[in-house]
């Protein structure tokens, strides 16, 4: 049987429904194949010298690891030559990256956190790279790399195209270009991506939780009655019991929920209130939203629709609740009433 690349896909979506630009296929290619060089590179672990604290700070303040500042550069070089790009942006980077003069430019925006789940590298645990494409809009003043920051402010709405790679025992790319969602599984001894899974739909109901109960204490009430429900089991009002997971990757979280459901939580709590939340909304929750809905997930602040929401800061944080439809209901009703 012969098997689907990822080039056929998109060349086939191209031809089929017209969703794929040259300049798009050529993006996701391009970030594609970065997710693969980051791939060998961490495989190499304790074999390189690429593990450990690089002795930095992001803009969020956070020890960046090597592999981070490595995993970016990697998505930067691979980017930058294309023609494909007007900017970047980047979770290890204060300010956009535009495109450097001597190459030619183009519509999309890309943003992207280079290596998620940064605090299971040294343990070797799965991690990922996320990442979301918007188009530049008509006009935008990408005169200076502070100037640029508005022209991503778009809702997630506005995403062309979003994905991550799982770098796990096995690396996967998982896609959506707002046509469902496709999995592809990296075939390391020819180094293509093949299509291993398409059409991927969350189960509406789940029995699985994901949260980090070390902040139980933080939580607002809505998530407190929620979380004390499932941990009552079938005694309790739910009547069954729930399972939980937590790995603190978030694209490990939500690879399981894609796969077999689940509801994956980040909650506005008392320690990241005044910073609007813990996950960033441009190149975290909003990938991550997209892609969810588009497996008939739901994903929410509690309060509203990640999607829906309007950015002011290129960096912002915000509340995520996303996974099995049926459970985010349930959330988003403690949150209302
Ligand atoms: P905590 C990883 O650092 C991350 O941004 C997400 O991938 C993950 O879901 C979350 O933070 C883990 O946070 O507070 O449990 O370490």
């Amino acid at each position: 049987m012969s098997r689907t690349t990822l080039s056929r896909y998109l060349i086939e979506k191209q031809r089929e429904k017209n969703l794929l630009p040259a300049d798009l296929r050529l993006l996701i290619e391009v970030v594609a194949r970065a997710c693969k060089h980051i791939a060998v590179t961490i495989g190499k672990g304790g074999l390189g010298d690429a593990l450990g604290e690089a002795g930095s700070e992001n803009v969020q303040g956070e020890a960046q690891k090597k592999l981070d500042v490595i995993s970016n550069d990697i998505l930067l070089d691979a980017n930058e030559w294309g023609g494909h790009l007007a900017a970047m942006a980047s979770e290890e980077m204060d300010l956009p990256r535009l495109i450097p003069n001597r190459y030619p430019h183009g519509e999309y925006l890309l943003m992207f956190d280079p290596l998620d789940g940064s605090s299971n590298i040294d343990v070797n645990v799965s991690i990922g790279t996320i990442f979301s494409v918007l188009k530049c809009p008509e006009g935008a003043d990408l005169s200076s790399e502070t100037a640029a920051e508005a022209a991503f402010l778009q809702p997630g709405t506005a995403q062309v195209a979003a994905g991550y790679a799982i770098y796990g025992p096995t690396t996967l790319l998982v896609l959506t270009v707002g046509d469902g969602v496709a999995s592809f599984t990296l075939d390391r001894e020819i180094g293509s991506f093949v299509l291993t899974q398409e059409n991927i739909q969350i189960p509406e109901d789940t029995k699985e939780f994901a949260i980090n109960m070390s902040n139980q204490r933080h939580w607002e009430p809505p998530v407190q009655r929620y979380v004390a429900e499932l941990l009552q089991g079938k005694e309790g009002p739910r009547g069954k019991d729930f399972n939980m997971r937590w790995v603190a990757s978030m694209v490990a979280d939500v690879h399981r929920i894609l796969t077999r459901g689940g509801i994956f939580m980040y909650p506005l709590d008392a320690k990241t209130r005044d910073k609007g939340g813990k996950l960033r909304l441009m190149y975290e929750a909003n990938p991550m939203a997209w892609l969810v809905e588009q497996a008939g997930g739901a994903a929410s602040t509690g309060r509203q629709r990640i999607l829906d929401l309007q950015p002011e800061k290129l960096h912002q944080r915000v509340p995520v609740i996303l996974g099995s439809r049926n459970e985010v209901a349930v959330v988003v009703a403690y949150h209302a009433s």
